[in-house]
């Protein structure tokens, strides 16, 4: 599919960049990231638009500076560089205001973009379906126009040809700011329809009892890896960021035999731009009805801790109405990667999940966990529950612990041979229970 870069990126090249990175030189607060980390990300970004990156660096900065963001001198070093090594393009990993990006442009003598402008062009090339395609000229159009940009060739082309140098030149275009507000809206009213129809979609399948489970996670986590594993399919799956934009859905068939739905959807990142998060609202509202979301995250990551932190940043944004006690819509922590940790760390993990209904460590990749997730999930359901009377002697407390820990125990009375709980359990976790005590020790009482 052909693709018009609306930054004017070359498509059918590996175009030679650099990379700046910029960070407070004051900080107060503990960086939740490492630096190395956050270019390693900018530098899977840039990787993601097949960007040649000959050149990072990490920038301190005691204050912003209004015109060029890093300071004259800065800007003279870079230009060396950019001039030496004939470099096309500049990725600053932060928020350049319109003032900033044209001044660097000037300087550096190459075309410059910031974080959002690099996102904005992966989710323009990775969209595939009309619903995507919908979403990201809208996020687009709205960022533009928040930028009173010089150029906008994306959706009316008027120049012919790349190249950076100069850029598209301001006058070619003038710039419209009602023909922009005429496009928005006219997105949005398609964007209402496409919201219309997933909403009667869902009605359908609310109306038809089958719940949907919502995979959500960082980018690169594994959320498709594990959707082909629980699905048996072949969506895309890349260690690539952004590698999912448009949301696929796909039946699966729980132990107790129950159907539901999972979908896999666009991933999250640090500082994901405003509108993004805005213009992708309609599918992500797939996340907000389900009863079920797991949130995936890549055990393994160095930034595993601070990449779920932004997740629920995001979800907070989407309000997603999520409860950890399973109320609506369940919460699942979705630990994966665990086939790469070492081996004492892994146990520890397992060890964990064991213990929890709402926590599960698994490998999307060797399969390793997936039974108990798919337990957990039908835990999440409260499918099929049922009421049990059990009689335990005193020797099997290490199963009346267990159903302490499950949350199943509803009543108990204390023998001199032992104890008898009562227990409201779903058919897996009956499953489980019977098989750990002596014919006859469980029998259903509703
Ligand atoms: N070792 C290992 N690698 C995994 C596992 N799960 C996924 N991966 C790899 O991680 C990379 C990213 O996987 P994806 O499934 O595309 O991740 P995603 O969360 O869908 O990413 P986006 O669509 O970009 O948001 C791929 O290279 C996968 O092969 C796992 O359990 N173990
Ligand atoms: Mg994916």
């Amino acid at each position: 599919m052909s693709y018009d870069s609306p930054f004017d990126i070359p498509t059918s090249m590996h175009t030679k960049a650099i990379l700046v990175h910029v960070y407070n030189k004051r900080q107060k607060e503990p960086l939740t990231r490492t630096i190395e980390a956050s270019i390693e990300e900018a530098l899977g970004l840039a990787e993601a638009i097949d960007l040649d990156v000959c050149y990072h660096q990490a920038i301190p900065i005691q204050k912003k500076n209004p015109a060029t963001l890093i300071g004259s001198g800065n800007v003279e070093n870079l230009c060396q560089i950019v001039t030496a090594e004939d470099v096309k393009l500049a990725v600053f990993d932060t928020t350049l205001t319109p003032i900033q990006q044209r001044n660097l442009e000037t300087g550096l003598k190459c075309k410059v973009i910031d974080r959002t402008g690099l996102i904005l062009e992966i989710f323009g090339r990775r969209a595939r379906t009309a619903e995507g395609r919908l979403q990201v000229d809208l996020a687009l159009l709205k960022h533009l126009r928040s930028r009173l940009v010089r150029a906008w060739t994306h959706l009316e082309r008027q120049r012919g040809g790349f190249g950076f140098t100069g850029g598209p030149g301001e006058s070619q275009i003038e710039l419209d700011r009602r023909m922009i507000d005429g496009k928005i809206m006219k997105l949005e009213k398609d964007l209402d329809q496409v919201k219309r129809t997933r909403s009667l979609h869902r009605k359908q399948r609310i109306r038809s009892d089958v719940p949907m489970v919502a995979l959500v996670g960082y980018t690169n986590a594994g959320k498709s890896t594990l959707f082909n594993r629980l699905t048996n399919s072949d969506v895309f799956a890349k260690d690539l960021l952004f590698a999912t934009l448009d949301p696929t859905i796909r039946p699966i068939k729980l132990p107790n035999g129950r159907t539901v739905l999972l979908s896999d959807t666009v991933g999250f990142i640090s500082n994901l731009p405003t509108q993004l998060v805005a213009a992708f609202r309609a599918t992500l509202e797939e996340v907000c009805e389900a009863s079920v979301i797991l949130h995936v995250s890549d055990v393994a990551h160095d930034d595993h801790e601070a990449q779920k932190k932004d997740v629920f940043h995001v979800l907070d944004q989407l309000e997603v109405d999520y409860d950890v006690e399973f109320v609506k819509p369940a919460l699942i922590d979705v630990c994966n990667k665990i086939d790469l940790l070492p081996e004492d760390m892994k146990n520890a993990i397992v060890n964990r999940s064991d213990r929890s209904n709402q926590f599960v460590a698994l490998s999307a990749h060797t399969g390793e966990g997936i039974d108990s997730l798919l337990l957990s999930i039908q835990e999440a359901l409260h499918e099929d529950v049922a009421l049990y009377q059990l009689n335990l002697p005193i020797e099997n407390g290490a199963l009346l612990a267990w159903c302490y820990r499950r949350g199943v125990v509803s009543k108990r009375e204390d023998t001199d041979c032992g104890t008898t709980v009562t227990l409201s359990l779903n058919p897996a976790q009956y499953d489980y229970v019977s098989q750990a005590v002596a014919v006859g020790s469980i029998a259903k009482i509703s």
